[in-house]
C-alpha cells in the first residue's frame, strides 16, 4: 500500500450499491478500503474484488483461528485481490506465521494490537505489546492501534520500529486523525464518519486535509 493521503474507508455500509458508490466517490481521498463482515455478509465475496477495481482493498477478517484455516482464508482473499488482510494476534506465533507464508509477499498481513472500543482495556489492552511482537517476530507488515487511545499508539510504536500502524476509532468512536497521525500511526481508518455522512467525499477530503502536513 502506498501511502498518499493516510485516509483508509471503513466500508461497513451494508447496501452493496451504496457501498459501491461510496468507494467511488471517496477514491480520490483515501489510500484504501477496508471490507469487513458486515458488507461481505450482504454483498458476497465478490465484493472484494470489484472493490479491487477500484482502490486497494485491506480484508479486515479478523481471523481468528488455527494456521490452516487461517492458510485458507488469507489464501482466498488474496486470491480474490485483497492488499493486506487483518488477522489477530492472540491466537500466537504459529498462526501468525501461517497468515503471513499464506500471503507470500503477494499481501501484508496486519495484525491487531489494542482494540479501539472500550472493551478493548479489559484484555488486548494488557498484553498490546506482547501481540505486537507476535506480529513483528513472524512477518507482520502492519499493525491495528486505537485512534481512542493516542498513548497506546506511541507504545505499540515502540515495539514495531519502522512498520505500519493503521489507527481505527477516529469519529463515530471519538478518536482524533490528527491525534493518531501525531501519536505514531501511518494512517486512520474511518467508517461511519465517511460512509454515514450526507458527504461522503467531502468528509473525506476534510480528514485528508486535517493530517495533509503529517503524512
Ligand atoms: P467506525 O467506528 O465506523 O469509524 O469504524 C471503525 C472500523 O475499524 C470498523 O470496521 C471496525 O471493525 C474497525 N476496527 C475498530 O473499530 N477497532 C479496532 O480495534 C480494530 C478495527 C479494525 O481492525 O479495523
Amino acid at each position: 500500500m502506498k501511502r498518499r493521503t493516510g485516509v483508509v474507508l471503513a466500508l461497513d455500509e451494508t447496501d452493496p450499491e451504496k457501498a459501491l458508490a461510496v468507494a467511488r466517490e471517496v477514491a480520490p481521498y483515501i489510500d484504501a478500503v477496508k471490507i469487513n463482515w458486515p458488507l461481505v455478509l450482504s454483498a458476497g465475496p465478490d465484493m472484494i474484488g470489484r472493490l479491487a477495481e477500484i482502490s486497494e482493498v485491506i480484508c479486515d477478517f479478523k481471523v481468528a483461528d488455527i494456521p490452516n484455516t487461517v492458510r485458507l482464508i488469507v489464501e482466498n482473499c488474496v486470491s480474490r485481490g485483497a492488499s493486506a488482510v487483518i488477522v489477530h494476534a492472540f491466537t500466537g506465533d504459529d498462526s501468525m506465521r501461517a497468515a503471513v507464508e499464506a500471503a507470500g509477499g503477494k499481501a501484508d498481513i496486519i495484525a491487531v494490537t489494542e482494540m479501539s472500543h472500550p472493551g478493548g482495556t479489559m484484555f488486548t489492552a494488557k498484553h498490546a505489546e506482547e501481540l505486537a511482537h507476535v506480529g513483528v517476530d513472524n512477518g507482520a507488515k502492519g499493525f491495528i492501534a486505537p485512534a481512542t487511545r493516542p498513548d497506546r499508539i506511541a507504545a505499540v510504536r515502540a515495539v514495531v520500529g519502522s512498520l505500519t500502524i493503521l489507527s481505527p476509532g477516529v469519529g463515530a468512536q471519538g478518536g482524533s486523525a490528527r491525534a493518531a497521525i501525531e501519536a505514531g500511526a501511518d494512517y486512520v481508518i474511518v467508517g461511519r464518519a465517511i460512509y454515514g455522512s450526507d458527504d461522503p467525499a467531502g468528509t473525506a477530503r476534510s480528514i485528508a486535509e486535517s493530517i495533509v502536513d503529517l503524512v
